[in-house]
C-alpha cells in the first residue's frame, strides 16, 4: 500500500501496515532489521538516502511511519526512550522559559523538568489539569509549553484535549499530549489540534516488556526539523532491533488494547463491588469523575487501573503487592503480562511527598497495568491477594 492511501484506512489497518512496503530488494514481508552503522557512498554525497545510523536507518524509517501513521500524523520521529523523547521537546526551550504541566503524571517527566531543566533556568508548574482554571491561572506570559498527560499516571484522570488545545493556542504555547496510557487505538490528540504526541513506547506499543524507545509525532514541519536536528545533535536514537521489535509490536495494537480494555474494565467492576477496597480509579466506571469525558474523548477506556484498600496503610498494600501470582510486581505498564506497582516508592518516587499528595497521590496507591490473560485467571489472583489484608 502507498503512503498516501494508508491514512484514509482503518486503525487495525494502519497499525499493520503504515510505514512498511516488502522490502524493494528480495520481498521480504517484514522490514529487515538493518544492523548497520554507516552506508556506502558511490562519491561524497552520492547515496541512497542514508549516510549514518545515527541520522538514520531504514528500520527506524519504518517505525516512524508506522507510528505517524497510526497519529493522523505527518512526521514520526523516534527515540531511545520516551524519557529521551520528553528530553528533545523540552530542549527546544530556551532559558527563562516556562512549562505548565498536569500534576499527576510520570515522575520520570517531573524529574526531567525540575532536575534536569529547572537548573538551566526552564521553570516548570504541575497543577491539576482537569480543572482549567487553575491551569490558566498557572500560564505567564513567558509559558512555551503545556504538557499534557490523559489518562494521567497513575490516577487514569482524563483531561479534556479540546479545552487544553484551545488555551494552550490562545497563549501561544505548544500543546504536547503523552500518549502513552491510551495509545492511538483509543485516542489520536493530532486529530484535536494538539501539536506533538508523545509515546513511551516502552508501554503498549512495543507491548511486550522487551524493548524501551520512544516517540514523537507531529503535523509540524517545524517541529519535525528541530526534533531530527537534535537527533543528529544530541543522539538520543534507538537501535535498528528495537525499532523491529517495537514494530512487531504495533502489528497487534489494536487487538491487545481490546483486550487489556475488557480485561480491565472486569478487573475495576470487581475491585470496586469488594469490600476490602476503598476506591477504584478507572474511566470506565461510570462512577469515576472523567467517566463521561473518557466516553466522549476516548474510544475505549484503558488498561490501567489504579485503587486503595480500605484499609489505607501501608503495611496493607505491601501485603497485596507481594501476595499476587500473576500479577508482577514491577515498574512499567503495557505489556501483555499483568503488572502492579507502588507508585508513591517506585515510578512516582522523584516526586516529593508534599507534592505527591497535593495531587491526590496516596501513598497506599496500587496501580495496575491489566494484561491479556484470562480475566478469571486475574480477578482470582485479586481476590487471592486481597485475602491477605
Ligand atoms: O520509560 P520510558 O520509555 O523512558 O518512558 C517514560 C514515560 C513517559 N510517559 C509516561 C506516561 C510513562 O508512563 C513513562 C514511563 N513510565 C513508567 C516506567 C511507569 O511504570 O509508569
Amino acid at each position: 500500500m502507498k503512503p498516501e492511501e494508508i491514512i484514509s484506512k482503518g486503525i487495525g489497518t494502519r497499525a499493520v501496515h503504515a510505514g512498511q512496503q516488502p522490502d524493494p530488494v528480495t520481498g521480504a514481508v517484514m522490514t529487515p532489521v538493518y544492523q548497520t552503522s554507516t552506508y556506502a557512498q558511490a562519491s561524497p554525497g552520492e547515496h541512497k538516502g542514508y549516510e549514518y545510523g545515527r541520522v538514520s536507518n531504514p528500520t527506524r524509517t519504518a517505525l516512524e511511519g508506522n507510528l505517524a501513521g497510526l497519529e493522523s500524523a505527518k512526521h514520526g520521529i523516534c527515540f531511545s526512550s520516551g524519557v529521551a523523547a520528553t528530553d528533545a521537546i523540552a530542549r527546544c526551550l530556551r532559558p527563562g522559559d516556562h512549562i505548565v504541566a498536569s500534576n499527576d503524571l510520570y515522575g520520570g517527566t517531573y524529574r526531567l523538568f525540575r532536575q534536569v531543566f529547572g537548573p538551566f533556568g526552564i521553570t516548570s508548574d504541575f497543577v491539576d489539569m482537569s480543572d482549567l482554571d487553575k491551569v490558566e491561572q498557572a500560564i505567564r506570559p513567558e509559558t512555551k509549553l503545556l504538557w499534557v498527560e490523559t489518562p494521567t499516571n497513575p490516577l487514569v484522570r482524563v483531561v479534556d484535549i479540546d479545552t487544553l488545545v484551545s488555551l494552550g493556542h490562545t497563549h501561544n504555547a505548544t500543546v504536547a499530549v503523552d500518549n502513552t496510557f491510551a495509545t492511538p487505538i483509543l485516542q489520536r490528540p493530532l486529530e484535536r489540534g494538539a501539536d506533538l504526541v508523545v509515546h513511551s513506547t516502552t508501554k503498549y506499543l512495543g507491548g511486550h516488556s522487551d524493548v524501551i524507545g520512544g516517540a514523537v509525532c507531529t503535523n509540524s514541519d517545524e517541529w519535525a526539523e528541530k526534533l531530527r536536528f537534535l537527533i543528529k545533535s544530541a543522539g538520543a536514537v534507538p537501535g535498528p532491533m528495537d525499532c523491529f521489535l517495537t514494530m512487531r509490536g504495533t502489528k497487534t495494537l489494536d487487538v491487545r488494547m481490546e483486550r487489556h480494555c475488557r480485561n480491565a474494565q472486569a478487573v475495576a467492576e470487581f475491585l470496586e463491588a469488594d469490600p476490602r477496597v476503598g476506591k477504584v480509579y478507572y474511566p470506565g466506571l461510570p462512577s469515576f469523575e472523567g467517566h463521561e469525558l473518557a466516553a466522549r474523548q476516548m474510544d475505549g477506556f484503558g488498561g490501567i487501573v489504579s485503587f486503595l484498600l480500605k484499609d489505607e496503610s501501608i503495611e496493607a498494600a505491601y501485603r497485596v503487592l507481594s501476595a499476587t501470582q500473576v500479577f508482577t510486581l514491577a515498574e512499567s505498564l503495557g505489556g501483555v503480562e499483568s503488572l502492579m506497582n507502588h507508585p508513591a516508592t517506585m515510578t512516582h518516587a522523584s516526586i516529593p511527598a508534599k507534592e505527591r499528595h497535593a495531587a491526590g497521590l496516596h501513598d497506599s496507591l496500587i496501580r495496575l497495568s491489566v494484561g491479556i490473560e484470562s480475566t478469571e485467571d486475574l480477578i482470582a489472583d485479586l481476590d487471592m491477594a486481597l485475602a491477605s489484608v
